[in-house]
């Protein structure tokens, strides 16, 4: 299985994450990159590509705009106003303020366009953000060209808590859903997206919500206990013409592998019955029973089991890398989801 990557994910190096009222250095590292790398190069997985550019059409087809645009120039606009650290938004349109207008400033234009405080917006991070688009629009066009039947996009920073306008979750674009328009774009019919970060992907339900092309299946931590806690819910169904194409499978603390699969095999049999001719399928390692932000307990080898299970729908599958933090243990798992799609 070949490998899109471009070290370009260095330049989203921010120093500070919002966490228990503390700034801390984020989790969501260069570092874990580093791990992964050094865990593939001692594999005989396949060869490390370049992304290609395919520029910012695919973005805006999956974002708006204004939010792309805001993304570009946040951190100008941050600087400019004087502020000394990074930037985090500190207020928000609330409940009680239903139709907001977008602000002017920086700082009420962060709170129109951020989901979650934790993630501040640093020098470089557009550029990041823009080159972990391009990494799996790069992948997903390798598998429509049917150069590939499975690729990895090694996409950092990840995306599938970003929704057409709003960012958070350490996402900034959605490089998943960027990927499927990407793959309809190019002659895929139907896309199942296979989510199986620890965390709900909030963002990409929301972007295909009322969409029948494309099929969105969460397995994730109870979002009544874990982040992004407002969406996730079994009941999310879809809507309008979307109606039956999100399936969520929440799941509670100190959940085991023998109860994840479960979940995992009712939703291969459901991208079965949808008749998916692509598959996107969004990795997080954070599902890892030592991850220090989440409350599963699979094992490294559980992650092997899980790779060759989704191989058994033996479909064109892109990988697209989203969370996991136990940086020792990251590049060792995620190689065994990959080893395991590859049968061995
Ligand atoms: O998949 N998403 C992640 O791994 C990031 C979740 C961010 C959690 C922040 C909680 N303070
Ligand atoms: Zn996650």
């Amino acid at each position: 299985m070949d490998i899109i990557y471009s070290e370009d994910h260095r330049k989203r190096a921010s120093k500070t994450e919002l966490y228990g009222g503390e700034l801390l250095p984020p989790f969501e590292c260069p570092e874990r990159m580093d791990f992964i790398l050094e865990a593939i190069e001692k594999t005989s997985l396949g060869t490390i590509h370049s992304p290609k550019d395919f520029g910012r059409d695919p973005i805006t087809a999956i974002h708006d705009e204004g939010f792309v645009t805001f993304i570009e120039t946040c951190w100008q606009e941050w600087v400019a106003a004087g502020f000394k650290g990074e930037a985090i938004a500190s207020v928000w349109p609330s409940r009680s303020m239903p139709s907001p207008r977008i602000p002017s400033f920086i700082d009420g234009k962060m709170g129109y366009y951020t989901l979650a405080s934790e993630t501040s917006i640093s020098a470089g991070t557009a550029e990041a953000a823009y080159t972990s688009a391009q990494v799996a629009l790069t992948a997903a066009d390798a598998i429509m060209k049917g150069q590939a039947q499975m690729m990895f996009a090694l996409c950092r920073p990840p995306g599938h808590h970003a929704s057409k306008d709003q960012f958070g979750g350490y996402c900034f674009y959605n490089n998943a859903a960027i990927a499927a328009q990407h793959m309809r774009d190019q002659g895929a019919a139907k896309v199942a997206i296979l989510d199986v970060d620890f965390h709900h992907g909030n963002g990409t339900q929301a972007i295909f919500y009322d969409r029948d092309d494309v099929l969105f299946l969460s397995l994730h931590g109870d979002p009544a206990e874990a982040f992004p806690y407002f969406l996730g819910y079994a009941e999310e169904t879809g809507l309008g013409a979307g109606e039956g194409y999100n399936v969520n499978y929440p799941m509670p603390p100190k959940t085991p592998y023998s109860k994840w699969s479960e979940a995992l095999d009712d939703a291969l049999g459901r991208i079965r019955a949808f008749g998916a001719d692509s598959l996107i399928v969004s990795f997080g390692a954070d599902t890892f029973e030592n991850d220090p932000i989440s409350f599963f307990k699979l094992t490294s080898a559980d992650f092997i089991d899980m790779g060759r299970r989704i191989a058994t729908l033996n479909l064109p599958t892109l990988t697209v890398m989203e969370g996991g933090y136990a940086v020792s243990e990251v590049g060792t798992n995620t190689v065994n989801l990959l080893l395991g799609m590859e049968g061995q």
